[in-house]
């Protein structure tokens, strides 16, 4: 199954943070990282306190059900200390799945397409770098989304 995960990180040097998680991906079994994006920087969303993000998109390649990627991207992010505090707060890594084939999970713990991801220069952005032909159900082509983002949002690092 072809996935795209969003990574971010803005607290203990988020650069490393994301070379660590994207390191732990590439190791997990089941898991074949494919391609990865520049990293981008940019401001905490709706302008609240806190130091500036990194992120980045990633694809890959898993034999994993949705919910078992899940549970890899949260042991990874439990692995890198991150401490769930406020909702949208600081955060030293975030695994978001993005995109998991074409398929629509909308349940208690997983909703797949991630539903602000659209919004977001910090994931459009990455994922039109590393996929320019990839669809996003229900919501259409990434080559048309993009148009809709602002790319001055996010600097390439
Ligand atoms: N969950 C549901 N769907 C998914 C999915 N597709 N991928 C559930 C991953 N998890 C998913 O997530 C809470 C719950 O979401 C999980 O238990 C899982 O079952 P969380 O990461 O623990 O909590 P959160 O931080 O409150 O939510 P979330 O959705 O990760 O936060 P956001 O909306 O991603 O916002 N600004 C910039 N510039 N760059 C950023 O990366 N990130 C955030 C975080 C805010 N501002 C930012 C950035
Ligand atoms: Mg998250």
């Amino acid at each position: 199954m072809l996935a795209y995960i969003g990574l971010g990180s803005n607290l203990q040097n988020p650069r490393l943070q994301i070379e660590n998680a994207l390191r732990s991906l590439r190791d997990s079994d089941g898991i074949e990282l494919l391609m990865v994006s520049s990293l981008y920087e940019s401001k905490p969303l709706l302008d609240m306190p806190g130091p500036n993000y990194v992120n980045a998109v990633c694809k890959i390649n898993t034999n994993l059900n949705a919910i078992d990627l899940l549970e890899i991207c949260q042991f990874i992010e439990n692995n890198q200390k991150r401490v769930r505090k406020v909702k949208w707060g600081s955060r030293t890594i975030d695994l978001d799945i993005l995109l998991y084939e074409q398929q629509i999970i909308s349940s208690d713990r997983l909703s797949i397409p991630h539903p602000e991801m659209i919004d977001r220069a910090f994931v459009m952005v990455p994922l039109h770098e590393i996929d320019k032909e990839i669809n996003v159900p229900l919501l259409g082509p990434v080559k048309k989304l993009i148009d809709r983002i602002n790319k001055l949002d996010v600097k390439k690092i």
